[in-house]
């Protein structure tokens, strides 16, 4: 992280905005290819949504290493060495971290968006309905959910993690909680998804948080209350989303622990990674 520029005067962590933010043209075979990290949730999304979809022919993806320098992500293979090299070919200006998800175009030699909430709805949209993950009836009712779940835990375990007050950190805690007890109380009535029997792009932004809670936001980021265990409908639905290949097989918990706690060493200094905790996925 780089705490400076994205901590207010509070202690807070405020996300930077996101510089690329053109929206997806129709798929072109070859054209697009995607940066991810296993590690990263935001990246994750892209991961299983472009795998539901069955966009694996039309979206290349490269993966990068999970472990970050003060140079930022590197791609294995070299070509670039760095991701920061693809922003800086885009915009020669650009300052701030380089992150991923970013959707290089391949033709035009640029990024086209880095814009994570809504790479996932441009693909869902414009690239493939089928399965249909934004349905236009429920539309509003999943932007509002996703808003809800950004704020309240998507982001907010990095507000904890990143805090700089002791404040800043307790407030930030608290929406965390709130909402997985909120979302505990909604799996609870019954359903399988966030919305009934459906699965939706609420589902995919809920689990990629999700499933890094026990093994980094916990410990590493100090959101410690609960465990997602202790939770017995949202345990549940975490599995029952797990169990599905594009969730599953994007999910890779030594990417995700390597990456959180080499790479902020001013949260773990001796960037020692827990060797736990043991948790069994399997329904
Ligand atoms: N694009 C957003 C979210 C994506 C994001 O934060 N990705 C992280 C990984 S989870 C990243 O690439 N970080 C690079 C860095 O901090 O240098 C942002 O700029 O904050």
């Amino acid at each position: 992280m780089k705490p400076a520029r994205e901590t207010t005067g509070d202690g807070r962590f405020a996300r930077q905005p996101n510089r690329f933010t053109e929206r997806l043209g129709p798929p072109e075979p070859g054209r697009y290819r995607l940066y991810a990290s296993y590690a990263c949730p935001w990246a994750q999304r892209v991961l299983i949504v472009r795998r539901l979809l069955g966009l694996e022919d039309l979206l290349d993806v490269t993966i990068v290493d999970p472990i970050r320098d003060e140079r930022g992500w590197r791609v294995p293979g070299g070509d670039p060495e760095y991701l920061s090299e693809l922003y800086l070919a885009s915009d020669p200006d650009y300052r701030g971290r380089c992150t991923v998800p970013v959707i290089w175009d391949a033709v035009e030699g640029r990024i086209v968006t880095n814009d994570f909430p809504r790479i996932t709805l441009d693909l869902e949209t414009s690239w493939s309905t089928t399965p249909d993950l934004y349905p236009e009836r429920l539309r509003p009712e999943i932007d509002a959910l996703n808003e809800w779940l950004y704020h309240g835990l998507n982001n907010a375990v990095y507000e904890a993690g990143f805090a700089r007050s002791q404040a800043a950190y307790e407030e930030a805690v608290a929406r965390v909680f709130a909402t997985l007890d909120e979302l505990e109380e909604r799996l609870a009535a019954g359903s399988p998804y966030l919305f009934g029997d459906e699965l939706t792009e609420s589902d995919v932004r809920a689990y990629t948080t999700l499933a890094r809670f026990d093994a980094v936001y916990h410990g590493h980021f100090k959101c410690s209350v609960r465990r997602l265990v202790d939770y017995p409908a949202l345990w549940a639905y975490a599995r029952r989303l797990y169990a599905i290949p594009a969730f599953g097989e994007t999910t890779d918990f030594d990417h995700i622990k390597r990456h959180y706690y080499m790479t902020h060493p001013d949260i773990n200094p001796s960037r020692i990674v827990p060797v736990g905790p043991a948790i069994d996925w399997s329904l």
